[in-house]
């Protein structure tokens, strides 16, 4: 077994090693295609990140539009297309009274499978009301410069004056149902319940109507809106390449960060089982990680990593990655890859957590296989990860 002193010491070489490289690659993309490209090494691929725009006020959510262009959140509350050269349209007019307050704002944004015939757009936000405010979801017709006929299908139930833990993705499936991951708003007990929204995933049709085959459609006092529950605050959300099914990030207590593959009636155990600690140290509840009835992560981060936009890797821009679940940290600053075996985690690789140097927020695939981070910043950027060239 190798001594904790050569451990170091072989780290500190590989670290060296990087560097030069680094530098190297520095020197070298003077004569190459890479611009002023930032050059990173990671295991399976030299990246060159370039800023796409900045000036955003921490942007949140992106969709590509078919054109190519991009439609941004910033949880300020502006929603904007982004075209792929950087320049920032106005802000779209016709968006509802969005809260920004705290962690609220304007949050997810996505397009309807169907967007090329009717142009809609979901989005989710903070919504002012009686009570305080809670995560809701509107869709509306993108037209130029503004949505049209904008329609509220969701709002979390009950509204609260707390700022925090509001979630929240929105994914559709391949059957057109619509998933949108929520928080606990800081009233961690009321996860365990299922006659709020507080702490759940809810599905619906594009419209808004509950499916029938919904979990809890038939249920005394549970919502019909409600997939699972026992969640924290779920920044993160994709479907599996292969199952076509709902995985999440849950960005968790201190270190209690998780990866759930979030199946329908499950209880994911917040806050009764958890594997963090509250902020500072101090146990939460009784302090356990296991309970029957309760899901385990299929990963969690000890020290937390502060997790916040995930999604799989499939395009061909990097052939090593494909299959791999890609999660944005905010604290950490990184990129973290995660390679599973089934649903057990074989491998973690941490990118940019020395380089970038900004909270990330999200982490989207192009139509053009390149990656795209959003930074949580007042002036928040759109980084494009690339191949360096050679
Ligand atoms: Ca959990």
């Amino acid at each position: 077994m190798q001594s904790p002193l050569l451990r170091s010491f072989s780290r500190r070489a590989r670290e060296l090693t990087a560097l030069t490289l680094g530098t190297f690659l520095l020197a070298a993309c003077a004569h190459s295609d890479n611009g002023d490209a930032l050059i990173v090494e990671t295991e399976e691929h030299t990246l060159a990140v370039t800023t796409v725009t900045d000036g955003l006020n921490h942007p949140w959510g992106l969709a590509f539009l078919p054109n190519g262009d991009m439609l941004v959140t910033e949880r300020g509350g502006d929603m904007r297309v982004v075209s792929a050269d950087g320049t920032k349209g106005d802000p779209l007019a016709g968006l509802p009274a969005i809260q920004s307050r705290g962690q609220g704002g304007l949050l997810d944004v996505t397009l309807h499978p169907n967007f090329e015939q009717n142009r809609r757009v979901y989005f989710a936000y903070s919504e002012p009301g009686d009570g305080g405010a809670s995560t809701a979801v509107a869709y509306g017709t993108l037209g130029d410069g503004g949505l049209t006929d904008v329609t509220r299908i969701f709002s979390q139930v009950p509204k609260l004056t707390d700022n925090g833990h509001w979630g929240s993705r929105l994914v559709f499936d391949d059957e057109g149902h619509l998933f949108i991951t929520l928080g606990d708003r800081r009233a961690q007990d009321e996860a365990q319940s299922l006659e709020n929204h507080i702490g759940t995933v809810v599905r619906l049709h594009d419209d808004g109507r509950i499916p029938e085959d919904n979990p809890y459609v038939d249920h005394d006092t549970a919502l019909p809106e409600i997939w699972s529950y026992g969640h924290r605050n779920i920044q993160g959300a994709d479907l599996h390449p292969q199952t076509r099914e709902l995985w999440t990030g849950e960005h968790g207590p201190q270190g209690g960060d998780e990866i759930n593959h979030t199946r329908a009636t499950l209880n994911y155990g917040w806050p009764v089982i958890t594997h963090g600690e509250q902020y500072g140290g101090g146990t939460i509840g009784e302090g356990i990680t296991h309970k029957e009835g309760m899901e385990q992560p299929l990963h969690y981060w000890v020290p937390s990593i502060a997790n916040a936009g995930m999604t799989f890797y499939t395009g061909e821009a990097f052939p090593a990655w494909q299959g791999n679940l890609l999660v944005t940290a905010l604290r950490s600053q990184l990129l973290s890859r995660l390679v599973f075996d089934g649903e057990d985690v074989a491998h973690e690789e941490r990118m940019f957590s020395d380089t970038i140097g900004a909270r990330l927020r999200h982490v989207v695939q192009g139509p053009d296989g390149l990656l795209y981070l959003l930074t949580d910043e007042r002036n928040g950027r759109i980084l494009k990860v690339a191949p360096a060239s050679e």
